[in-house]
């Protein structure tokens, strides 16, 4: 499939997918998002891609939403219309570990859509904030809500206040991000941490990435039950006999395809 707005290449089981509006900073618009939903979806469906990143480029992630497309926009455009968000969330019903690799600006709108990855690295460029108070909106597509529970309340209130950007080192500090690595090596790092996730048994891997995300939708104890019937069910899977029989023997497991 052709794309406009992203660039999509693969490396073994590694799907990368980059957004691609060099003119605009990587502006979120309403084409780009329909792509990346589409890309997003295809990768999930192939039975060959066990890993995707999700990158910008060397200036920015993304500069967040497009601010010339959105504009003029009205209450009417806006609610009723759908104009902005119908196509915003595909990234959450993605089953596959998706890994952020970010360099330059991730502002606003990018940053919560790095924020819906599933970690992220980050090169010593990177710069994150969320500055939608300056344009005179707030934020809609999480940063009120995943950047308190990811840096804590004061933190991002200080983010979201006073429009500050942070560096990546203390993106680092606050948990906003898993590493930092040199810029010039952002990409080899990610495909190197993408590869590996990708050569375990992807059942595995969904199922992990699932019980994280349930931990923050409910209370511990349901959290705990929920993850011990994943715990339970691998023992239904190739994969546990293949893991544990490796193990065993010394070798290293094969989840080729589990
Ligand atoms: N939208 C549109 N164009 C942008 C954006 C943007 N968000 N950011 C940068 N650009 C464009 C600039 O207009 C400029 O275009 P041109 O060359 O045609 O004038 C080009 O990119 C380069 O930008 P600058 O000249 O400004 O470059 P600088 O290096 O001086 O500054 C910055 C870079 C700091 C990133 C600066 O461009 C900036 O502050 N950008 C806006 C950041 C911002 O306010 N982001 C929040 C937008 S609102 C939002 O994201 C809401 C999300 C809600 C999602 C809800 C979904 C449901």
């Amino acid at each position: 499939m052709q794309y406009a707005d992203l660039l999509i290449e693969t490396h073994g089981r590694v799907a990368v997918i980059r957004l691609n509006r060099p003119k605009a900073m990587n502006a979120l618009n309403d084409n780009m998002m329909n792509e990346l939903g589409a890309a997003l979806q295809q990768f999930d469906a192939d039975a060959n891609i066990g890993c995707i990143v999700l990158a910008g480029s060397e200036k920015a992630f993304a500069a967040g939403a497009d601010i010339a497309a959105m504009a003029n926009y009205t209450y009417a455009d806006t609610y009723p219309g759908n104009y902005i968000g119908r196509n915003w969330e595909h990234i959450l019903n993605i089953r596959k570990p998706v890994i952020g690799a970010v360099a330059g600006f991730c502002l606003g709108g990018g940053c919560e859509l790095a924020m819906m990855c599933d970690f992220l690295i980050a090169a010593d460029s990177a710069r994150f904030g969320q500055p939608e108070i300056k344009v005179g909106v707030t934020p809609g597509a999480g940063g009120t809500q995943r950047l308190p529970r990811t840096i804590g309340k004061a933190k991002a209130m200080d983010l979201l206040l006073t429009a500050r950007m942070i560096d990546a080192a203390e993106a680092e500090r606050t948990g906003l991000v898993s590493r930092v690595v040199p810029a010039d090596k952002l990409m080899e790092e990610a495909l190197a941490a993408a590869t590996v996730v990708a050569s375990m048994s992807v059942t595995v891997a969904m199922a992990i990435k699932d019980s994280v995300n349930r931990a923050f939708e409910t209370t511990l104890t349901e959290g705990v039950r929920y993850e011990r019937r994943y715990f339970h069910a691998a023992f239904g899977t190739p994969a546990q006999k293949e893991g544990m029989s490796a193990f065993l023997a010394k070798r290293p497991a094969n989840f080729d395809g589990l």
